[in-house]
């Protein structure tokens, strides 16, 4: 099925959030920090509160006195709305203007005078922690160093154990750089605070409306039933939209200030400076196996950059987000993590790029790490791989850091990859070639994802459990709407969402109107994030439309004058068993049920019905990528050509949309493999605030995507569904970097970190793989 919002986009006329235009609505502008660590001594605003224009100037100092200079961020910590004391990194968030347009509110940013005592800032992660380095988070009480928390998993006795008993030990240093999701749409807001009635419309580019709307509700201390939080259009999100920015509340203020609507967009260097970064790890793996390739243990230890303030999105229980995978698809004896995050002077954020919570990082490691052990044991990576799965017979499987991966048959999805590579006749090729100096690398990844957060005896964001609300109402004619609480950013919502509920029911999904990404006009619920939409709220529409079918079984049972059992349901209809011309369909029961006529005993009238859906567990898709470079040995430049990706979602809702997904997650990991990162010079200059400096995919660095599929239901949802909107991302990086350094193997090379641009693969061909 073709997606039912295409026509709407492909025809312009999506309605993103700067195409909100309110009468009177003014534009607020935001003045950020030139520098990454510093006091602030004064702020001088004589000069743009004087601007004809400028309608109100708002300081840090301004929201103190109303209680609104800092806010909560989703992982607990606080973060600075405007910076009151100190900066704390560049693109920091200062003052703000509100003008009647866009030029005089930038331009009054420039007549703002602000006094800076510069401060020593920490950029290195790896130093952040040495007793001399300055305090960042002085505003913390009794704070006296940069570390932010300490986490561990797993059993490291027993780890310890299994590494002395093992024939073959490797250690790797492995950084995961810093990147950012870099929407096409950038975030922005428009809020209208009407001052009569105390209501308060919020657009916002927000994957959670409904959490957000809490957290303004907490923050402001605002009733929750006048707030309306309205997620429009949303032009690309990949975790990117999921954290409360300063922003968001500076439009609030702005329109509460002024009383009038006002605007706030950013624009591309401001989201790449100051909005949530991701990654930004630097870890260390160890895996011990014996001899003939039998892995024992995996461990490592990871040192976490935060930035000034945690603004990490995952629920809280998982400070690391679900790290905690990072055994991967192998069923091995004991496993062990820790982890000590720390504060530095660059952006804040920790969100997932198109990751459920850090499993990113997590499969970039073990995948990794796995390979170097292939090169150690002198073994063909896939084979490697595939005795070391954990065994269709051993699913539930509970692994050594405590997830329970719900189903799995991973051998079949290898083989599938393999095949479509032609693997076997492409290590062929790779001989051949090597035998000229030509440098041709196959590389292999293999990952089990954890997503569809998450059960709410475990998981909640700042007390607000995971579980989402559905609401179905069938009108009398026979049409529907499903209202959500999840907000799509591209991912076709419309038309799956439409699609489960027409499985279910029997009506024709063009029939069925999805809504969603307004408080006001959906069910509460937690939002699209960590491939979290099929897995929680897919579940619920399936379930709501169960409910509702239910309901029709009751009425349609009147209708023929039989009892319910003796009604078999045929997709759309209810006929009387044996006699299939006794029948009624779903739009005949929709319009009994809001009709003349009489319901059977206890029935109310009308055909709708609405669910909390809590799940029972997470749904672990995987897949089994493969990935075939050729190095320039003259210019190191790679080129990626050819790119298999074989994925097991469970059952597939829309396969055109399934494949969608995973062609923007490979193209997402060409990007980090080969070319993004948000880099820092010493003084902490963002050296990524644009895309001349920011580096990101275009169709020319990309081949003809080549996909295909298993499936593997999930046992606990109730269509068999898993995620699949992040896998492909999860899955291409290390795929990627595992075929560059197969392909040099000549050169010795074992390990070079990401991004392998041409610099980087040329000096690791020099022997000098770790990056100054
Ligand atoms: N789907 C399906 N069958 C399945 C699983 C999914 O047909 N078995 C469909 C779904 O119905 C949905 C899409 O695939 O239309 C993605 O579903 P799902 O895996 O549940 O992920 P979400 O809808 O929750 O989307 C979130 C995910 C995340 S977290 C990031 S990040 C990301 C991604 O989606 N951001 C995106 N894909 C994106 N795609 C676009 N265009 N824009 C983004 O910002
Ligand atoms: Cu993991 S980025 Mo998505 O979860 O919105």
């Amino acid at each position: 099925m073709l997606r039912k919002e295409d026509p709407r986009f492909l025809r312009g006329k999506g309605h993103y959030l700067d195409d909100v235009q309110l009468p009177g609505m003014l534009h607020l502008a935001i003045l950020r920090s030139p520098v990454a660590h510093a006091r602030i001594v004064s702020i001088d605003t004589s000069a743009a509160e004087a601007h004809p224009k400028v309608k109100a100037v708002v300081t840090g100092e301004t929201l103190a006195g109303l209680g609104l200079a800092w806010m909560p961020t989703l992982s607990n910590d606080v973060q600075a709305v405007l910076a009151t004391d100190k900066v704390r990194f560049q693109g920091q968030e200062v003052a703000f203007v509100v003008a009647e347009d866009r030029y005089a509110a930038r331009d009054a940013l420039e007549l703002i005078d602000v006094e800076y005592d510069m401060l020593q800032p920490v950029i290195d992660v790896r130093t952040a922690l040495a007793d001399d380095a300055p305090v960042i988070r002085d505003d913390l009480e009794g704070k006296t160093n940069n570390h932010c928390f300490d986490w561990e998993t797993g059993d490291a006795a027993a780890t310890e154990a299994a590494f002395a008993r093992a024939d073959v030990v490797v250690s790797q240093d492995i950084v995961y750089p810093r990147v950012h999701p870099a929407p096409m749409e950038t975030c922005g807001s428009v809020a209208d605070y009407d001052r009569i009635d105390g209501r308060l419309t919020l657009w916002s580019t927000s994957q959670a409306p409904h959490a957000h709307r809490t957290l303004y509700a907490i923050v402001a201390g605002l009733p929750e039933h006048k707030i309306r939080v309205i997620s429009p259009d949303i032009g690309g999100g990949f975790g990117n939209k999921v954290p409360i920015y300063p922003g968001y509340v500076c439009s609030i203020v702005g329109s509460i200030v002024t009383g009038k609507p006002v605007k706030w967009m950013e624009d591309r260097s401001e989201n790449l400076v100051s909005t949530g970064f991701a990654r930004d790890y630097v870890m260390r793996g160890e895996i011990a196996a014996t001899r003939d390739g039998k892995i024992l243990a995996i461990r490592t230890n990871v040192l976490a950059d935060h930035g000034a303030f945690n603004g990490t999105a995952a629920p809280v229980k998982y400070p690391a987000g679900f790290f905690g995978v990072f055994t991967g698809s192998y069923d091995i004896e004991a496993a062990y993590c820790h982890m000590t995050a720390v504060y530095t002077n660059k952006a804040p954020g920790g969100v997932a790029y198109a990751c459920s919570f850090r499993i990113t990082e997590a499969v970039y490691l073990v995948e990794r790490i796995v390979d170097c052990l292939a090169l150690e044991l002198a073994m063909d990576p896939v084979a490697l791989r595939i005795k070391n799965f954990i065994q269709p017979d051993q699913f539930p499987y509970t692994t050594k850091t405590g997830w329970v991966y719900d189903s799995g048959d991973y051998e079949p999805t290898m083989r599938e990859a393999m095949r479509i590579a032609g693997y076997d006749e492409l290590r062929r090729e790779q001989a051949e070639k090597r035998e000229r100096g030509e440098l041709m690398g196959i590389g292999v990844a293999f990952f089990t994802e954890a997503v569809g957060a998450g059960p709410r005896k475990d998981m909640d964001i700042l007390g607000l459990g995971m579980a989402d609300g559905c609401e179905l109402r069938v009108h009398p004619t026979g049409k529907a709407v499903v209202r959500l609480s999840v907000q799509s950013q591209g991912q076709g919502h419309e038309t799956t969402f439409a699609q489960i509920v027409a499985e279910e029911i029997g009506i024709p999904p063009a029939d069925i109107d999805v809504v969603h990404g307004d408080t006001d006009q959906t069910p509460f619920g937690l939002g699209t994030y960590g491939s979290r939409s099929t897995p929680v709220s897919g579940a619920a529409a399936a379930l709501v439309a169960r409910k509702v079918r239910d309901k029709a079984r009751i009425i349609a049972s009147g209708m023929l004058e039989v009892s319910v059992a003796d009604l078999d349901w045929d997709k759309g209809s209810f006929h009387v068993k044996g006699d299939p011309t006794k029948a009624v369909t779903i739009q005949e029961i929709a319009m009994r049920a809001h009709g003349a006529g009489d319901l059977p005993d206890g029935v109310e009238g009308g055909l709708e019905a609405q669910i909390c859906y809590n799940p029972e567990n997470l749904t672990y898709p995987h897949g089994a990528y493969i990935c075939v470079v050729d190095i320039d040995p003259g210019t190191a430049q790679v080129k990626v050509r050819r790119f298999i990706a074989v994925d097991d979602c469970g059952t597939r809702i829309n396969p055109m949309i399934i494949e969608g997904q995973v062609h923007g997650g490979l193209t997402d990991g060409v990007g980090m493999a080969l070319m993004e990162i948000i880099a820092f010079d010493e003084d902490g200059n963002c050296l990524g605030g644009s895309l001349m400096d920011y580096l990101i995919p275009t169709a020319l660095e990309v081949p003809d995507w080549e996909t295909g599929f298993t499936v593997t239901p999930s046992p606990h949802h109730p269509i068999g569904a898993k995620g699949v909107g992040e896998s492909a991302t999860v899955g291409s990086p290390p795929a990627i970097v595992n075929a560059v350094i197969d392909a040099l193997q000549p050169y010795g090379v074992r390990h070079a970190d990401m991004p392998l641009t041409p610099s980087r693969v040329w000096d690791a061909m020099q022997g000098n793989a770790t990056p100054p």
